[in-house]
């Protein structure tokens, strides 16, 4: 059984209750977290505030890079470990389960070395006055992180808010808390001071909720559905905490004629299929230009049908999905494109090896999609790749603009003009010119705009939004 870990210390739910762990591969039970409520959230944030007052604050810069820098070692060494731990969890083949590991001891390396170089300016003033901006961390920030990527969603956002000076309370999705358990006990055995990072595993609504409400939490990270983040986003609004927000999207990869498609079509197939689609940054929606529109499509459906799915041990192309609602949504999305009569191209291969019981999902192509429909419009969160056509570079903008997301865009043209006028005119937080994700790394600024949320995370850019801004001005005369 795995419990709450808080203030260096593992410890039961106070409601005495449980959350079985299932796994998606198969469908059985094999663990099970904290089902933990208000008063346990209580307890975490107390831990945190009290470890912030009386060490963290004093604690140098450069000191806490060397504690991350040791905990990235740490994670270095246990990630075969984490990566099993994740592949179980949350059924991820293992290839990707050792990817999130690796990301993960890149984000400590990275948030490490940036620890001593955030600092403010200097700024030219009247006569007789020294005017300077400090920045200084929120305190007690929550972290609110869904169950896609629960190792990488982890590094980016509680290792920029401990880079950044912050204490952390996280709440991790109830269907993937294991890694995230064993990585804060290891950063305990590395140095990191009790009360530093908490884990309070249990459901969203009673935990999460009772996190976002919580008055000692001054800023709070959430990675998870708009419908979810609207919901924080009103409760923090009632004490004026600030939030970011990473929401999703219905991400484009637009393929203009003049495209070199070998590099392309494996590049667009990952993009949908990595992690069985359960990603915020999945390239869902593919534009392409007319006159190649029939020969990609014959190209990406032969390709499509030599995927093959399986359980996540077996490190196939494709995994399970993360539980059986998920399953159901994504065949809900199905049946509804059969209803609308949206032809399907091609479907992957289910292995006879998987489990009944297992959350599998084969990869489709559709295409023709209306672009209003909701195919076209909502997060799917599978292995769905909705195809259609465009007519032109206006036509292919019109079409990518054309959802109420804006996380990332896939541009393939070798126009180099047109390279830099699609990337002004599509409106999301990333543009990929001639490929999509640029391997993930964690320098580069991630997050979204309109209902893909705010603030960014990775990158250094994250820390200034970890950090609040204070203008200190001396009058010296
Ligand atoms: O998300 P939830 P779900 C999208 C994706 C997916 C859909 C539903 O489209 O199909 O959301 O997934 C916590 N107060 N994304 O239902 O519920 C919850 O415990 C506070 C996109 O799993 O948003 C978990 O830790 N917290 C996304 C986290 O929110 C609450 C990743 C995310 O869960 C809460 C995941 C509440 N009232 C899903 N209710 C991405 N952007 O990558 C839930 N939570």
């Amino acid at each position: 059984m795995q419990l709450n870990y808080i203030a260096n210390t593992s410890v039961p739910s106070s409601s005495g209750k449980t959350i079985p762990v299932i796994d998606p591969s198969d469908g059985q039970v094999f663990d099970e977290i904290q089902r933990s409520n208000a008063s346990d959230m209580d307890t975490a944030v107390n831990a945190a505030r009290e470890c912030l007052d009386l060490v963290w604050q004093r604690i140098s810069a450069a000191e806490r890079g060397r504690l991350l820098m040791r905990l990235s070692a740490k994670v270095a060494a246990h990630a075969d470990e984490l990566a099993l731990i994740e592949q179980r969890d949350c059924g991820k083949p293992v290839k990707q389960a050792k990817a999130d590991a690796a990301a993960l001891v890149r984000y400590f390396e990275f948030y490490a070395g940036a620890c001593d170089k955030l600092h403010g300016e200097t700024i030219p003033y009247l006569d007789g006055y020294s005017v300077m901006t400090w920045r200084e961390p929120h305190g007690v920030t929550g972290h609110i992180i869904p169950w896609n990527y629960p190792m990488q969603i982890f590094g980016r956002s509680v290792g920029g808010a401990l880079a950044a000076g912050n204490v952390c309370v996280i709440k991790p999705a109830e269907d993937a808390c294991l890694s995230l358990i064993r990585v804060a006990q290891l950063a305990a055995e590395v140095g990191f001071p009790a009360g530093a990072i908490n884990i309070v595993t249990g459901y969203g609504h009673e935990v999460g909720d009772a996190l976002a409400r919580h008055k000692g939490i001054d800023h709070i990270s959430f990675t998870g559905s708009p419908t979810v983040g609207t919901l924080i986003q009103q409760v923090a609004a009632e004490r004026h905490c600030p939030v970011t927000l990473e929401l999703g999207g219905k991400s484009p990869q637009i393929v203009f004629a003049d495209a070199d498609l070998d590099a392309a079509i494996p590049t667009i197939i990952n993009a949908i299929v990595q992690n069985a689609g359960q990603t915020c940054s999945a390239g869902s929606r593919l534009l392409v230009e007319q006159s190649i529109y029939e020969p990609l499509l014959e190209r990406l459906g032969r390709a499509f049908e030599s995927l093959r799915v399986g359980p996540a041990a077996m490190d196939l192309d494709v995994g399970p999905l993360i539980r059986q609602s998920q399953q159901q949504r994504v065949w809900d999305f199905l049946s509804d494109a059969h209803v609308a009569s949206i032809p399907m191209v091609a479907q992957g291969q289910i292995v006879d090896e998987a489990p009944d019981t297992g959350f599998y999902q084969a990869p489709t192509l559709l295409r023709d999609v209306p672009v209003m429909h909701r195919l076209a419009q909502e997060e799917v969160f599978g292995p769905v790749l909705c195809a259609m056509s465009f007519k032109n570079e206006d036509h292919a903008v019109e079409l990518a603009n054309a959802t109420r997301f804006g996380l990332v865009a896939g541009i393939w043209t070798r126009d180099g003009a047109r390279q830099f006028r699609m990337a002004k005119r599509v409106k999301s937080g990333q543009v990929f010119i001639n490929n999509y994700g640029a391997g993930g790394g964690v320098e580069l600024p991630f997050g979204g705009v309109k209902s893909s949320g705010y603030g960014r995370e990775k990158g250094f850019e994250a820390l200034y939004g970890f950090t609040t801004l204070k203008t200190v001005a001396v009058r010296h005369g």
